[in-house]
């Protein structure tokens, strides 16, 4: 329907997410995970077909960079999906964004919508906000984070500052044993990355991924996403995706949704049925490998 083809508010999400949580109360639940800086609170749906035995999950997340609209677009129309096939087989944990503030921001200052950090202050620091793709505790502000508060990639004081990244982290740590696959939304380059992104080393599993992989092959033919390696790009330490692979979550994805540059951070809503299109087959694709490599 239309609401899936435009962007919406944070308040809207939110009132969103309390609807479907009701609606359709068989399939989803809204979990609490914690507040946000400012006090919002941050939620996580979660999708399960069946009562009984814990299934094997997939966690995918949006909107942890405020500026990339298109990612929790992607969430919500993800949720959408009835996705009954996907659902005899796996539970999912989506959270449509983590980023709350942030978001928030991009909505109510317009002058500022192509802010991309969070909108904490620690300390007596001169500038507002930490990159939560910088704060996860992998390899935490190395090479490629910033230490400098007013930079687009600073990295936090210390690693989990972000109430958001801690909550998510705490989390996911706490049904590491469950969670089958990481996928966490971003925008814009058309990429599935995975890791490693801190080192220029390969992960362990990297000539598994790579090698004329049914994955790699099935994700480059989704449309419109080509597949290229994180470790060939700069090296960005403390991003999510590597934190959860260490954590021994070996299906671990950034996906960077479209475009290519065109429009950027500034899609125009024609796009999100394309885009969410093909993200939602290129989720498809993993979740098939993973049930095959279980
Ligand atoms: O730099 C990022 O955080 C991501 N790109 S974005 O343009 N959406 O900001 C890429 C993240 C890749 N993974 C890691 N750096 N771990
Ligand atoms: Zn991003």
């Amino acid at each position: 329907s239309s609401y899936y083809q435009n962007y919406h508010s944070l308040k809207e999400i939110y009132y969103w997410m309390e609807e479907v949580a009701r609606v359709h109360s068989d399939l989803l639940e809204k979990i609490h995970i914690g507040s946000s800086y400012e006090k919002r609170p941050l939620y996580v749906l979660k999708l399960s077909k069946g009562q009984g035995n814990p299934k094997s999950a997939i966690w995918i997340d949006c909107g942890i960079h405020a500026r990339e609209w298109i990612s929790p677009a992607f969430c919500l129309w993800f949720i959408d999906q009835t996705m009954t096939t996907l659902l005899e087989h796996f539970d999912f944990y989506v959270m449509p964004v983590i980023n709350v503030d942030g978001y928030e921001y991009t909505w109510s200052h317009p002058s500022n919508r192509l802010w991309r950090k969070s909108r904490s202050r620690h300390g007596n620091n001169r500038c507002i906000g930490t990159d939560m793709n910088r704060n996860f505790d992998a390899q935490w502000c190395g090479k490629g984070a910033s230490p400098n508060e007013c930079y687009e990639t600073y990295c936090g004081p210390y690693p989990e500052s972000e109430p958001e990244v801690k909550a998510v982290a705490r989390f996911i740590r706490d049904h590491k044993d469950i969670i089958k696959a990481y996928i966490t939304m971003h925008s814009y380059s058309q990429l599935v990355l995975f890791p490693y992104s801190y080192t220029m080393k390969k992960s362990k599993d990297h000539d598994e991924l790579v090698k004329g992989n049914a994955l790699i092959l099935g994700l480059q033919s989704s449309m419109g996403l080509k597949t290229r390696i994180s470790s060939m790009q700069i090296m960005s330490p403390g991003g999510s995706d590597d934190w959860a692979y260490d954590l021994g979550i070996k299906y671990s994805f950034t996906i960077e949704l479209r475009d290519t540059g065109t429009y950027g951070f500034l899609l125009p809503p024609e796009e999100i049925r394309p885009t969410c299109l093909e993200a939602l087959s290129a989720v498809k694709e993993i979740a098939q490998h993973v049930l095959q490599n279980l």
